[in-house]
């Protein structure tokens, strides 16, 4: 009875029945559509059920949640340009590296080297540290953080092998879109290119880069390493995984549903967090002893540091975000 009267009010706060974006009309009172560059067996899709399950846990409206896996609706950067204009997809996971082109600071928070490990990452990502490139990302592209996941450590992946800091000189590699990734890369002497997520494996098959950069989920989803076997523990970052919400389609749901969503991406972002940190190793461990990967340890991850420790400093200065570098510094 309660559901019934209630499934009437949201019918008519949101006009009609239909799915928000799209013109799907199912049994549910709504739908939500995400995307996902993954299967369901990876943290990253794990965290966008786990969002739909909590959202029609805490509701009473019936919430179908179409995720979109295995990249059919696109790559990241298709996801940022479908929720700014608030067509085909209503929430996503997006690397803040991939949201550069509508928010420059964003990338400062996935930087290689940002974080000095696990623990410093979680503080960070459990904090309001990074409400200010939240704002910005609203401010510019409508965009709405409700929640952070990730926690894989990216490493180095090659065709040959690397384990010190003079074999990265002139090493290719395939870097995020985001102009500080090249720049950090750089910085340590690699030559580093933006690929297309899409095309690094061909890109590496093809000798156009020898290797990229990644967590171990990824790798063994994309098999990268029947292209480039060699993983070296450079653990330049840790994977912060935000989960994005259009603002044209939260706008469209009763205010109740809002705050049900926020909460929902806020407790599936901590779920994702817990999951892929303490699967990342694992993973390593699987491929290693399949025989898909050789594992290298990196002797001089200290002196890149070194060398990187600058490159942040100044894309800090230029986007007026000193503060904001020294506040996470000082987690
Ligand atoms: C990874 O597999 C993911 O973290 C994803 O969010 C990034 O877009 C991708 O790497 C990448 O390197 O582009």
């Amino acid at each position: 009875m309660f559901k019934a009267i209630k499934k009437k009010l949201i019918c008519a706060a949101i006009a009609s029945c239909a799915t928000l974006l799209g013109s799907g009309v199912n049994a549910a009172d709504m739908t939500l559509r995400g995307a996902s560059l993954f299967d369901n067996e990876h943290a990253y899709s794990k965290t966008l059920i786990k969002f739909g399950e909590l959202v029609n846990e805490a509701s009473d409206t019936d919430i179908a949640f179409d995720l979109r896996g295995n990249s059919e609706l696109g790559i990241e950067p298709d996801y940022v340009n479908f929720l700014t204009k608030g067509v085909a997809i209503d929430y996503a996971i997006i690397a803040p590296s991939n949201l550069a082109r509508f928010a420059p600071s964003l990338p400062l928070m996935d930087m290689p080297f940002v974080f000095r490990d696990l623990a410093h990452w979680n503080a960070v990502l459990s904090s309001d540290v990074l409400k200010p490139l939240e704002e910005e990302l609203l401010d510019k592209a409508d965009l709405m953080i409700i929640g952070y996941a990730g926690g894989g450590t990216r490493n180095l992946i090659s065709a040959n092998a690397i384990s010190n800091i003079d074999e990265l000189t002139g090493h290719k590699m395939r870097v995020m879109g985001a102009p500080i990734q090249a720049r950090v890369f750089q910085a340590i002497k690699a030559a580093p290119s933006a690929i297309a997520y899409s095309e690094v494996y061909n890109a590496i098959q093809t000798g156009v880069v020898d290797g990229l950069e990644n967590e171990s989920a990824s790798l063994l989803q994309y098999k990268f390493f029947e292209v480039a076997p060699h993983v070296t523990l450079t653990q330049h970052s840790i994977t912060v995984r935000p989960i994005v919400m259009s603002g044209k389609s939260f706008r469209k749901l009763p205010e109740e549903l809002q705050q049900i969503v926020l909460q929902a991406g806020k407790e599936a972002g901590a779920y994702g967090r817990e999951l892929e940190s303490s699967e990342d190793a694992l993973k390593l461990e699987e491929m290693k002893s399949a025989g898909q990967i050789e594992v290298h340890e990196f002797a001089d991850r200290d002196k890149l540091l070194e060398l990187v420790t600058p490159v942040q400093d100044a894309y800090a200065e230029e986007l007026g975000a000193q503060e904001l570098l020294e506040a996470i510094r000082a987690m």
